[in-house]
């Protein structure tokens, strides 16, 4: 059950921030509206927000979910994968250690926290173009001292490990095929999306509820059928900057 989540609002240099995308110019106001809506979303199911204040020199730092893991026992800081974000996690550490113990991933180790994705008391750890295999065994070994257990897992397209593969809850993924065809995924039930509707696939449980970004009906029918309650956000300027539902926050 998450009952906190912590957010950054977009600063006005936001459209400065790394990005792959070739959806036109974000516009600053409509993703400062988009970004509000996303908080009282997640404030109407309950979770009380910290909203912190854009940070100078960032322009990715609104999406915070790259720079910690947090479990229920620890909190881990990142060491960004991008050399442009490497600061925003220092910026995060001491609003993390108000609620964990807190450590550290060291250089030459990188990670990307859009790269570890928890099932239950499994974390999935992507090795991607942000996260290295430095980076991911230090946070393995992190996990174990306090009875966590991962697994490495390729990334092969898209930004990070969350971009194309997220839980649902119920033992059940959301998955691009690539993904689906994994072994270490074997266990799961699998909801495979379809090749036009990938962006979905950041779909966002918030416990009992899923948020899921609009404009993908395909993904919606299936989603429907697990009788969950479904909240569509439009986050189309966060998608022109490679963000999705899941970076936009942490949340524990
Ligand atoms: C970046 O390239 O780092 C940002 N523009 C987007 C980060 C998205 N983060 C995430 O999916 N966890």
């Amino acid at each position: 059950m998450f009952t906190l989540a912590i957010t950054r609002k977009p600063g006005d240099d936001f459209a400065m921030g790394l990005t792959t995308a070739s959806l036109g110019p974000p516009d600053y106001g409509l993703m400062t509206h988009q970004h509000e809506t996303y908080v009282e979303t997640l404030r109407s199911l309950g979770l009380e927000v910290i909203e912190l204040e854009p940070l100078p020199g960032y322009p990715d730092a609104h999406f915070v979910e790259d720079t910690a893991i947090v479990t229920p026992r620890v909190a881990i800081v990142t060491n960004p994968g991008a050399e442009a974000r490497r600061g925003e996690q220092e910026a995060m550490a001491p609003v993390l250690a108000q609620y964990r113990k807190i450590a550290h991933i060291h250089p030459p180790g990188t990670l990307d926290g859009g790269d570890v994705l928890a099932v239950d008391n499994h974390f999935f750890i992507g090795i991607s173009h942000r996260t290295n295999n430095e980076g991911a065994n230090q946070l393995g070994r992190i996990l174990e001292q306090h009875d966590h257990i991962w697994t490495p897992v390729p990334v092969e397209a898209g930004l990070h490990l969350k971009s194309g593969v997220n839980y649902l809850g119920d033992d059940t993924l959301i998955l691009t095929k690539t993904f689906a065809e994994l072994d270490i995924f074997t266990p799961y039930r699998k909801m495979v999306l379809d090749p036009d509707e990938a962006y979905a696939g950041n779909t966002l449980l918030i416990n009992n509820t899923l948020i899921m970004p609009a404009g993908f009906p395909k993904t919606k029918k299936k989603l429907e059928a697990l009788k969950r309650e479904i909240i569509e956000l439009d986050i189309s300027e966060a998608r022109k900057m490679d963000g999705g539902l899941t970076c936009m926050s942490l949340r524990f």
